[in-house]
Protein backbone atom coordinates (compact mmCIF):
# COMPACT_ATOMS: atom_id res chain seq x y z
CA UNK A 1 0.00 0.00 0.00
CA UNK A 2 2.65 2.56 0.92
CA UNK A 3 6.55 2.57 0.40
CA UNK A 4 7.28 5.26 2.60
CA UNK A 5 9.31 3.56 5.37
CA UNK A 6 7.27 3.52 8.67
CA UNK A 7 3.60 4.13 6.82
CA UNK A 8 1.56 1.57 8.10
CA UNK A 9 0.61 -0.93 6.26
CA UNK A 10 -3.56 -0.23 6.84
CA UNK A 11 -5.52 2.11 6.27
CA UNK A 12 -5.95 4.73 9.72
CA UNK A 13 -9.09 6.47 10.06
CA UNK A 14 -9.29 9.85 11.93
CA UNK A 15 -10.54 7.55 14.62
CA UNK A 16 -11.20 4.31 15.51
CA UNK A 17 -14.67 3.68 18.49
CA UNK A 18 -13.35 2.20 22.15
CA UNK A 19 -15.55 -0.76 22.82
CA UNK A 20 -15.59 -2.74 25.95
CA UNK A 21 -14.79 -6.50 26.11
CA UNK A 22 -17.73 -8.13 24.09
CA UNK A 23 -17.77 -10.95 26.90
CA UNK A 24 -19.07 -7.77 29.78
CA UNK A 25 -21.68 -6.64 27.36
CA UNK A 26 -23.21 -10.07 27.02
CA UNK A 27 -24.55 -10.35 30.72
CA UNK A 28 -26.32 -6.70 30.46
CA UNK A 29 -28.08 -8.17 27.15
CA UNK A 30 -29.16 -10.87 28.80
CA UNK A 31 -30.88 -9.19 31.04
CA UNK A 32 -32.64 -7.10 28.23
CA UNK A 33 -33.83 -10.62 26.95
CA UNK A 34 -34.81 -11.56 30.22
CA UNK A 35 -37.26 -8.61 31.34
CA UNK A 36 -37.80 -7.51 27.82
CA UNK A 37 -37.73 -3.67 28.48
CA UNK A 38 -36.43 -2.24 25.55
CA UNK A 39 -36.50 1.37 25.61
CA UNK A 40 -39.13 3.93 27.92
CA UNK A 41 -36.75 4.96 30.16
CA UNK A 42 -36.02 1.03 31.77
CA UNK A 43 -33.77 -0.16 34.27
CA UNK A 44 -30.74 0.60 32.49
CA UNK A 45 -32.03 3.77 31.43
CA UNK A 46 -32.23 5.18 34.96
CA UNK A 47 -28.95 3.09 36.25
CA UNK A 48 -26.72 5.19 33.13
CA UNK A 49 -28.66 8.67 34.14
CA UNK A 50 -27.38 8.42 37.54
CA UNK A 51 -24.08 6.76 36.94
CA UNK A 52 -23.12 9.26 34.37
CA UNK A 53 -24.20 12.20 36.58
CA UNK A 54 -21.75 11.44 39.54
CA UNK A 55 -18.84 10.41 37.16
CA UNK A 56 -19.61 13.86 35.27
CA UNK A 57 -20.19 15.79 38.70
CA UNK A 58 -23.10 17.40 37.15
CA UNK A 59 -26.81 17.84 39.23
CA UNK A 60 -28.74 16.19 36.34
CA UNK A 61 -28.46 14.01 33.29
CA UNK A 62 -31.30 13.15 30.48
CA UNK A 63 -30.31 10.71 28.11
CA UNK A 64 -30.74 11.58 24.26
CA UNK A 65 -30.70 9.65 20.99
CA UNK A 66 -28.14 11.96 19.56
CA UNK A 67 -26.82 15.25 20.50
CA UNK A 68 -28.49 16.69 17.55
CA UNK A 69 -32.08 16.01 18.97
CA UNK A 70 -30.48 16.93 22.18
CA UNK A 71 -30.03 20.44 21.11
CA UNK A 72 -33.29 20.67 19.39
CA UNK A 73 -34.90 19.44 22.72
CA UNK A 74 -32.27 21.92 24.55
CA UNK A 75 -33.36 24.77 22.09
CA UNK A 76 -37.15 23.88 22.84
CA UNK A 77 -37.13 23.84 27.00
CA UNK A 78 -35.44 26.90 26.48
CA UNK A 79 -37.84 28.45 24.44
CA UNK A 80 -35.88 29.51 21.89
CA UNK A 81 -37.23 31.69 19.32
CA UNK A 82 -35.84 34.78 16.85
CA UNK A 83 -32.03 34.85 16.32
CA UNK A 84 -29.35 32.38 17.58
CA UNK A 85 -25.69 33.51 18.01
CA UNK A 86 -23.37 30.34 17.39
CA UNK A 87 -19.99 29.53 15.94
CA UNK A 88 -19.55 28.68 11.95
CA UNK A 89 -16.71 26.59 12.91
CA UNK A 90 -18.16 23.00 14.26
CA UNK A 91 -20.42 20.08 12.66
CA UNK A 92 -23.46 21.36 11.00
CA UNK A 93 -25.29 20.00 13.26
CA UNK A 94 -25.12 22.93 15.44
CA UNK A 95 -26.88 25.23 13.15
CA UNK A 96 -29.16 22.67 12.13
CA UNK A 97 -30.63 22.22 15.11
CA UNK A 98 -31.61 26.09 15.41
CA UNK A 99 -33.48 26.19 12.16
CA UNK A 100 -35.30 23.05 12.90
CA UNK A 101 -36.25 25.24 15.81
CA UNK A 102 -37.52 27.39 13.70
CA UNK A 103 -35.15 30.20 15.01
CA UNK A 104 -32.02 31.67 12.97
CA UNK A 105 -28.90 31.02 13.77
CA UNK A 106 -26.42 34.23 13.53
CA UNK A 107 -22.87 33.47 12.64
CA UNK A 108 -20.16 35.22 15.30
CA UNK A 109 -16.35 34.88 14.53
CA UNK A 110 -14.14 32.85 16.71
CA UNK A 111 -11.26 33.69 18.72
CA UNK A 112 -7.70 32.51 16.67
CA UNK A 113 -6.37 30.49 19.75
CA UNK A 114 -9.39 28.43 21.51
CA UNK A 115 -11.41 28.37 18.10
CA UNK A 116 -14.33 28.46 19.95
CA UNK A 117 -17.01 32.13 19.26
CA UNK A 118 -14.61 35.21 20.27
CA UNK A 119 -16.91 37.06 23.06
CA UNK A 120 -15.65 40.17 22.29
CA UNK A 121 -17.01 39.95 18.47
CA UNK A 122 -20.87 38.26 20.04
CA UNK A 123 -22.27 41.91 21.58
CA UNK A 124 -22.09 43.06 17.76
CA UNK A 125 -24.77 40.71 16.31
CA UNK A 126 -27.41 41.18 19.37
CA UNK A 127 -30.46 42.91 17.96
CA UNK A 128 -33.75 42.86 19.82
CA UNK A 129 -34.64 39.43 18.44
CA UNK A 130 -31.77 37.84 19.90
CA UNK A 131 -33.02 35.43 22.61
CA UNK A 132 -29.24 32.72 23.24
CA UNK A 133 -25.40 32.13 22.63
CA UNK A 134 -25.72 28.75 21.07
CA UNK A 135 -21.42 28.23 21.72
CA UNK A 136 -19.46 25.35 21.12
CA UNK A 137 -16.52 23.50 23.03
CA UNK A 138 -14.53 22.44 20.06
CA UNK A 139 -12.39 19.80 20.56
CA UNK A 140 -12.99 19.68 23.95
CA UNK A 141 -11.73 23.17 24.84
CA UNK A 142 -13.46 25.02 27.41
CA UNK A 143 -15.19 28.43 25.39
CA UNK A 144 -14.35 31.65 27.73
CA UNK A 145 -17.06 31.22 29.94
CA UNK A 146 -17.22 33.56 32.23
CA UNK A 147 -17.55 36.19 29.36
CA UNK A 148 -20.28 34.70 27.38
CA UNK A 149 -21.97 34.31 31.12
CA UNK A 150 -21.14 38.10 31.26
CA UNK A 151 -22.69 39.17 27.83
CA UNK A 152 -25.65 36.68 28.27
CA UNK A 153 -26.73 38.09 31.83
CA UNK A 154 -26.76 41.84 30.42
CA UNK A 155 -28.44 41.14 27.58
CA UNK A 156 -30.95 38.69 29.26
CA UNK A 157 -30.04 35.99 26.63
CA UNK A 158 -29.87 32.12 27.76
CA UNK A 159 -26.84 30.20 26.91
CA UNK A 160 -26.60 27.07 25.53
CA UNK A 161 -23.10 24.76 25.31
CA UNK A 162 -22.98 22.32 22.52
CA UNK A 163 -20.00 20.23 24.35
CA UNK A 164 -20.55 17.09 21.59
CA UNK A 165 -16.40 16.94 22.73
CA UNK A 166 -16.87 18.20 26.16
CA UNK A 167 -16.98 14.62 27.71
CA UNK A 168 -15.25 14.25 31.00
CA UNK A 169 -13.90 17.90 30.67
CA UNK A 170 -13.32 20.26 33.74
CA UNK A 171 -13.06 24.01 34.33
CA UNK A 172 -11.71 25.47 37.33
CA UNK A 173 -12.64 22.60 39.61
CA UNK A 174 -15.84 21.79 38.55
CA UNK A 175 -17.30 20.44 35.23
CA UNK A 176 -17.52 22.25 32.22
CA UNK A 177 -20.56 21.08 32.03
CA UNK A 178 -22.48 22.99 34.55
CA UNK A 179 -21.53 26.22 32.28
CA UNK A 180 -24.57 27.74 30.77
CA UNK A 181 -28.17 26.82 31.38
CA UNK A 182 -27.91 23.70 29.20
CA UNK A 183 -24.93 21.59 28.02
CA UNK A 184 -25.76 18.79 25.43
CA UNK A 185 -23.03 15.76 24.71
CA UNK A 186 -22.55 13.74 22.31
CA UNK A 187 -21.87 9.84 22.50
CA UNK A 188 -21.56 8.97 18.76
CA UNK A 189 -19.22 6.14 18.06
CA UNK A 190 -16.56 8.64 16.66
CA UNK A 191 -16.30 10.39 20.51
CA UNK A 192 -14.61 10.29 23.33
CA UNK A 193 -17.28 8.16 24.98
CA UNK A 194 -19.56 5.99 23.01
CA UNK A 195 -22.80 4.43 23.28
CA UNK A 196 -22.52 3.69 19.29
CA UNK A 197 -25.16 6.36 18.80
CA UNK A 198 -26.56 8.31 21.95
CA UNK A 199 -26.06 11.40 24.11
CA UNK A 200 -27.17 13.57 26.80
CA UNK A 201 -28.27 17.07 28.05
CA UNK A 202 -27.12 18.43 31.40
CA UNK A 203 -29.08 20.39 33.42
CA UNK A 204 -28.99 22.26 36.90
CA UNK A 205 -32.17 21.47 38.51
CA UNK A 206 -35.12 18.67 39.01
CA UNK A 207 -37.65 20.71 37.24
CA UNK A 208 -35.69 21.37 34.28
CA UNK A 209 -34.90 17.44 33.93
CA UNK A 210 -38.20 16.47 34.21
CA UNK A 211 -39.36 18.84 31.39
CA UNK A 212 -36.61 17.92 29.39
CA UNK A 213 -37.33 14.36 30.11
CA UNK A 214 -41.41 15.15 28.81
CA UNK A 215 -39.98 16.49 25.72
CA UNK A 216 -37.49 13.35 24.59
CA UNK A 217 -40.83 11.62 25.18
CA UNK A 218 -43.03 13.23 22.71
CA UNK A 219 -44.32 15.42 26.00
CA UNK A 220 -46.27 12.55 27.40
CA UNK A 221 -47.14 13.33 31.08
CA UNK A 222 -49.00 10.00 31.77
CA UNK A 223 -51.80 7.85 29.45
CA UNK A 224 -53.84 10.52 29.12
CA UNK A 225 -51.89 13.69 29.61
CA UNK A 226 -49.38 15.39 26.61
CA UNK A 227 -47.71 18.63 28.15
CA UNK A 228 -45.61 20.04 25.39
CA UNK A 229 -44.58 19.29 22.02
CA UNK A 230 -42.79 17.00 22.33
CA UNK A 231 -40.20 14.71 19.89
CA UNK A 232 -39.10 10.75 20.66
CA UNK A 233 -35.32 11.42 21.72
CA UNK A 234 -34.86 8.58 24.19
CA UNK A 235 -32.21 6.42 24.21
CA UNK A 236 -32.66 3.01 24.32
CA UNK A 237 -32.04 -0.24 27.06
CA UNK A 238 -28.98 -0.88 24.37
CA UNK A 239 -27.27 2.17 24.39
CA UNK A 240 -27.48 2.72 28.14
CA UNK A 241 -26.31 -0.53 28.96
CA UNK A 242 -23.31 -0.47 26.87
CA UNK A 243 -22.98 3.40 28.35
CA UNK A 244 -23.17 1.79 31.99
CA UNK A 245 -20.30 -0.61 30.98
CA UNK A 246 -18.44 2.04 28.73
CA UNK A 247 -18.31 4.24 32.08
CA UNK A 248 -15.76 1.62 33.44
CA UNK A 249 -13.25 1.50 30.91
CA UNK A 250 -13.42 5.40 30.40
CA UNK A 251 -10.33 5.86 32.53
CA UNK A 252 -8.46 3.66 31.11
CA UNK A 253 -9.05 5.04 27.34
CA UNK A 254 -8.39 8.42 28.91
CA UNK A 255 -4.56 7.52 29.72
CA UNK A 256 -3.96 5.66 26.54
CA UNK A 257 -5.65 8.87 24.74
CA UNK A 258 -2.93 11.04 26.90
CA UNK A 259 -0.09 8.97 26.02
CA UNK A 260 -1.13 9.22 21.91
CA UNK A 261 -1.59 13.35 22.93
CA UNK A 262 2.20 13.27 23.80
CA UNK A 263 3.76 11.11 21.84
CA UNK A 264 1.99 13.47 19.02
CA UNK A 265 3.54 16.72 20.67
CA UNK A 266 7.07 15.16 20.75
CA UNK A 267 6.94 14.38 17.21
CA UNK A 268 5.59 17.42 15.88
CA UNK A 269 7.75 19.48 17.96
CA UNK A 270 10.61 20.38 15.11
CA UNK A 271 8.11 20.34 11.80
CA UNK A 272 8.39 23.90 11.18
CA UNK A 273 4.74 25.16 10.04
CA UNK A 274 2.13 22.56 12.01
CA UNK A 275 0.76 24.27 15.09
CA UNK A 276 -0.77 21.74 17.40
CA UNK A 277 -4.12 23.71 18.31
CA UNK A 278 -4.47 22.47 22.22
CA UNK A 279 -2.17 23.59 25.00
CA UNK A 280 -1.49 21.61 27.36
CA UNK A 281 -3.59 20.48 29.94
CA UNK A 282 -3.31 23.40 33.06
CA UNK A 283 -4.50 23.62 36.68
CA UNK A 284 -7.82 25.24 35.47
CA UNK A 285 -8.81 22.80 32.52
CA UNK A 286 -8.05 19.27 31.81
CA UNK A 287 -8.38 17.70 28.46
CA UNK A 288 -10.08 14.55 26.94
CA UNK A 289 -7.89 14.44 24.44
CA UNK A 290 -10.86 14.07 21.90
CA UNK A 291 -9.12 14.85 18.71
CA UNK A 292 -5.67 15.57 17.79
CA UNK A 293 -6.30 18.79 15.70
CA UNK A 294 -3.14 20.98 13.96
CA UNK A 295 -3.08 24.34 11.79
CA UNK A 296 -0.53 24.36 8.67
CA UNK A 297 0.94 27.55 8.61
CA UNK A 298 2.36 29.60 5.92
CA UNK A 299 5.75 28.30 6.49
CA UNK A 300 5.19 24.43 5.51
CA UNK A 301 5.81 23.43 2.01
CA UNK A 302 2.55 22.06 1.48
CA UNK A 303 -1.30 23.54 1.87
CA UNK A 304 -3.76 21.88 3.83
CA UNK A 305 -5.33 20.01 1.06
CA UNK A 306 -2.04 19.08 -0.38
CA UNK A 307 -1.22 17.38 2.89
CA UNK A 308 -4.72 15.88 3.15
CA UNK A 309 -4.12 14.26 -0.11
CA UNK A 310 -0.85 12.99 0.95
CA UNK A 311 -1.78 11.38 3.66
CA UNK A 312 -4.52 10.06 2.08
CA UNK A 313 -1.76 8.32 -0.58
CA UNK A 314 -0.05 6.84 2.19
CA UNK A 315 -3.61 5.27 3.26
CA UNK A 316 -3.67 7.94 6.41
CA UNK A 317 -7.46 9.80 6.52
CA UNK A 318 -7.42 12.63 8.21
CA UNK A 319 -9.59 14.88 8.53
CA UNK A 320 -10.61 19.12 7.82
CA UNK A 321 -12.63 19.06 10.77
CA UNK A 322 -14.92 21.75 10.31
CA UNK A 323 -13.80 22.70 6.74
CA UNK A 324 -16.04 24.00 4.85
CA UNK A 325 -17.59 26.48 7.40
CA UNK A 326 -21.10 25.84 8.18
CA UNK A 327 -21.47 29.75 7.12
CA UNK A 328 -20.30 28.10 3.75
CA UNK A 329 -23.51 25.36 3.15
CA UNK A 330 -26.43 26.05 1.09
CA UNK A 331 -29.18 26.54 3.73
CA UNK A 332 -26.63 29.41 5.66
CA UNK A 333 -24.45 30.71 2.94
CA UNK A 334 -26.94 33.78 2.10
CA UNK A 335 -27.62 34.61 5.47
CA UNK A 336 -25.98 38.18 6.13
CA UNK A 337 -23.66 37.09 8.94
CA UNK A 338 -22.42 33.82 7.15
CA UNK A 339 -20.53 35.92 4.86
CA UNK A 340 -16.71 35.05 5.21
CA UNK A 341 -15.35 38.96 5.43
CA UNK A 342 -17.41 39.03 8.58
CA UNK A 343 -15.90 35.75 9.65
CA UNK A 344 -12.14 36.32 8.84
CA UNK A 345 -10.99 34.00 11.15
CA UNK A 346 -13.12 30.84 11.03
CA UNK A 347 -12.38 31.06 7.33
CA UNK A 348 -8.92 31.31 7.75
CA UNK A 349 -9.17 28.65 10.05
CA UNK A 350 -11.41 26.26 7.87
CA UNK A 351 -8.72 26.15 5.41
CA UNK A 352 -5.55 25.24 7.85
CA UNK A 353 -7.21 22.50 10.29
CA UNK A 354 -6.38 19.73 9.96
CA UNK A 355 -7.40 16.65 12.51
CA UNK A 356 -4.63 13.92 12.63
CA UNK A 357 -5.61 10.16 13.57
CA UNK A 358 -6.31 10.20 17.56
CA UNK A 359 -7.74 7.44 19.22
CA UNK A 360 -6.76 5.11 22.76
CA UNK A 361 -5.37 1.96 20.61
CA UNK A 362 -3.19 4.48 18.21
CA UNK A 363 -0.16 2.66 18.18
CA UNK A 364 3.22 4.80 18.19
CA UNK A 365 4.42 3.50 15.11
CA UNK A 366 1.46 4.57 13.41
CA UNK A 367 2.13 8.10 15.06
CA UNK A 368 5.13 8.13 13.67
CA UNK A 369 4.39 7.00 10.20
CA UNK A 370 1.80 9.81 9.97
CA UNK A 371 4.29 12.49 11.61
CA UNK A 372 6.96 10.68 8.51
CA UNK A 373 4.74 11.93 6.41
CA UNK A 374 4.63 15.78 7.33
CA UNK A 375 8.13 15.41 7.63
CA UNK A 376 8.70 14.04 4.36
CA UNK A 377 7.30 17.51 2.82
CA UNK A 378 9.80 19.11 4.48
CA UNK A 379 12.56 16.88 2.71
CA UNK A 380 10.76 17.36 -0.24
CA UNK A 381 10.66 21.19 0.08
CA UNK A 382 14.44 20.91 0.56
CA UNK A 383 15.36 18.82 -2.31
CA UNK A 384 13.98 21.30 -4.49
CA UNK A 385 15.17 24.19 -3.10
N1 LIG B 1 -22.16 19.15 17.66
C1 LIG B 1 -20.88 18.94 17.33
C2 LIG B 1 -19.87 19.98 17.66
C3 LIG B 1 -20.49 17.73 16.72
O1 LIG B 1 -19.22 17.52 16.37
C4 LIG B 1 -21.49 16.76 16.45
C5 LIG B 1 -21.15 15.52 15.79
C6 LIG B 1 -22.82 17.03 16.85
C7 LIG B 1 -23.11 18.24 17.44
C8 LIG B 1 -23.90 16.06 16.63
O2 LIG B 1 -23.70 14.91 17.42
P1 LIG B 1 -24.57 13.56 17.12
O3 LIG B 1 -25.95 13.97 16.72
O4 LIG B 1 -23.82 12.80 16.02
O5 LIG B 1 -24.55 12.82 18.44
C9 LIG B 1 -18.85 12.55 12.46
C10 LIG B 1 -19.96 12.13 13.38
O6 LIG B 1 -21.00 11.47 12.69
C11 LIG B 1 -20.54 13.26 14.17
O7 LIG B 1 -21.19 12.68 15.29
C12 LIG B 1 -19.47 14.19 14.67
N2 LIG B 1 -19.99 15.34 15.34
C13 LIG B 1 -18.60 14.66 13.52
C14 LIG B 1 -17.49 15.58 13.98
O8 LIG B 1 -18.01 13.55 12.93
P2 LIG B 1 -18.57 12.31 9.89
O9 LIG B 1 -19.58 12.41 8.81
O10 LIG B 1 -17.29 13.01 9.73
O11 LIG B 1 -18.30 10.79 10.34
P3 LIG B 1 -17.68 9.60 9.50
O12 LIG B 1 -18.74 8.57 9.32
O13 LIG B 1 -17.00 10.11 8.29
O14 LIG B 1 -16.64 9.02 10.54
C15 LIG B 1 -15.34 9.55 10.71
C16 LIG B 1 -14.35 8.39 10.78
O15 LIG B 1 -14.59 7.65 11.95
C17 LIG B 1 -14.49 7.40 9.64
O16 LIG B 1 -13.60 7.76 8.62
C18 LIG B 1 -14.13 6.07 10.24
C19 LIG B 1 -14.40 6.25 11.72
N3 LIG B 1 -15.60 5.54 12.15
C20 LIG B 1 -16.83 6.16 12.06
C21 LIG B 1 -17.96 5.51 12.46
C22 LIG B 1 -19.31 6.16 12.37
C23 LIG B 1 -15.49 4.27 12.64
O17 LIG B 1 -14.37 3.72 12.69
N4 LIG B 1 -16.61 3.62 13.07
C24 LIG B 1 -17.84 4.19 13.01
O18 LIG B 1 -18.84 3.56 13.42
O19 LIG B 1 -19.33 12.87 11.19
Amino acid sequence: MSNVPGTPQKTLFVTRPTLPPLAELIPLLEKIWANRILTNEGPFHQQFETALAEYLGVPYVTLVTNATLGLMVALRQLGISGEVITTPFSFVATAHSVLWSGATPVFSDIDPVTLNLDPSQIERHITPKTTAILAVHCYGQPCDVEAIETIARSHGLKVLYDAAHAFGVRYKGQSLLNYGDLSVLSFHATKMFNTFEGGAIISSTRETKLVLDRLCNYGIVDEVTVQETGLNAKMSEFNAALGLLQLQHVGEALDRRRKVDALYHELLADVPGVRCVQPPPTEQANHNYYAFPILIEAEFPLSRDALYNKLREHGIYARRYFHPLISQFPMYRDMPSAAAERLPVATSVASRILCLPMFPDLLPEEQAAVVSVLKESLTARCHEA
